[in-house]
């Protein structure tokens, strides 16, 4: 923990951070129980890449049937829930390859640094396999299903710059310093009030998955939660007496 920020490493760099069943369940366990006073996550791999995502090694070894391997996929939709919908927002620090299941994860953290070295990749198909961690509903919606597909037909490895023309970056940092960056962002993110954070994360993909009227009505309880919540008079306060920072356009993103 770092000023209200827990960091989660993912530790397996001798693989890559490739991700096998015991990554998986580590990865589960760390995000189903984050410490009470983490206000914001930075997700970052150790070693030269960011995560080669499924261990391809132990998929091949296992001789998965169909129905294991629909458990496998479950296993992780259900994980990078945890990561998205948790309540708490996650900043991953990106570098080297991500790739595969590693975009996958990437794509359910909420705000993604990448630096220099980043290349995101979907090569399922040069295997003989598919995506299975969310790709095709988390990627697809950050870049669109046309380049999705275009992206995995055609094997083509997007780097930092065009990663970010696409949103899979928010930020590009200087070489080796995007888990510096995603710090200082993490720790901007949890000044915000905790629960217009929480409110961001878990409603703002729901309600794009609902008709307009439902998004509409889903947002005015949200709101009418978050409106009348614990920290409003104190912040409302701090704006009404002038003691609030103003929006300026310093604060305009690079
Ligand atoms: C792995 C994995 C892995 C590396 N599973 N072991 N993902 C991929 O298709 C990525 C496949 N990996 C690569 O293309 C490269 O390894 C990297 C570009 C990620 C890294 O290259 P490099 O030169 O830094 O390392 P390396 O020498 O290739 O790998 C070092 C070790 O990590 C080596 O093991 P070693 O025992 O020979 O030392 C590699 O075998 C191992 N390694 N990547 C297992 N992915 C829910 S469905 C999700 C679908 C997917 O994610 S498909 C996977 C896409």
């Amino acid at each position: 923990m770092d000023e209200e920020v827990a960091v989660v490493t993912l530790n397996r760099p001798a693989k890559r951070n490739a991700i096998d069943e015991a990554t998986l369940a580590a990865l589960d366990a760390v995000f189903s129980a984050l410490p009470r006073e983490a206000r914001a996550v930075v997700l970052t791999g150790a070693g030269p890449h960011f995560c080669a995502g499924l261990d391809l090694k132990e998929h091949h070894d296992k001789e998965r049937t169909a129905v294991d391997f629909m458990r496998v996929c479950q296993r992780w939709h259900s994980t990078f829930d945890k990561i998205q919908y948790g309540g708490i927002p996650v900043v991953a620090a990106l570098h080297g390859a991500v790739v595969g299941g590693g975009l996958e994860l990437a794509a359910a953290t909420h705000v993604r640094v990448a630096d220099p070295s980043t290349y995101f990749a979907l090569p399922e198909g040069q295997k003989g396999i598919f995506t299975g961690g969310g790709a095709t509903v988390r990627v697809a919606r950050i870049i669109t299903p046309g380049r999705m597909v275009e992206m995995m037909l055609t094997g083509r490895v997007l780097d930092a710059r065009a990663g970010k023309g696409l949103g899979l970056a928010h930020e590009i940092a200087a070489p080796g310093e995007s888990l510096r960056a995603a710090m200082v962002l993490a720790k901007r993110v949890a000044k915000n009030a905790a629960l217009s954070n929480y409110a961001m994360v878990t409603s703002i993909s729901r309600i794009a998955d609902m008709s307009a009227t439902d998004g509409m009505f889903a947002e005015s309880l949200m709101a009418a939660v978050v409106q009348t919540g614990g920290e409003v008079q104190t912040r409302l306060g701090a704006f009404v007496d002038k003691s609030l920072a103003k929006v300026t356009p310093e604060q305009v993103a690079g």
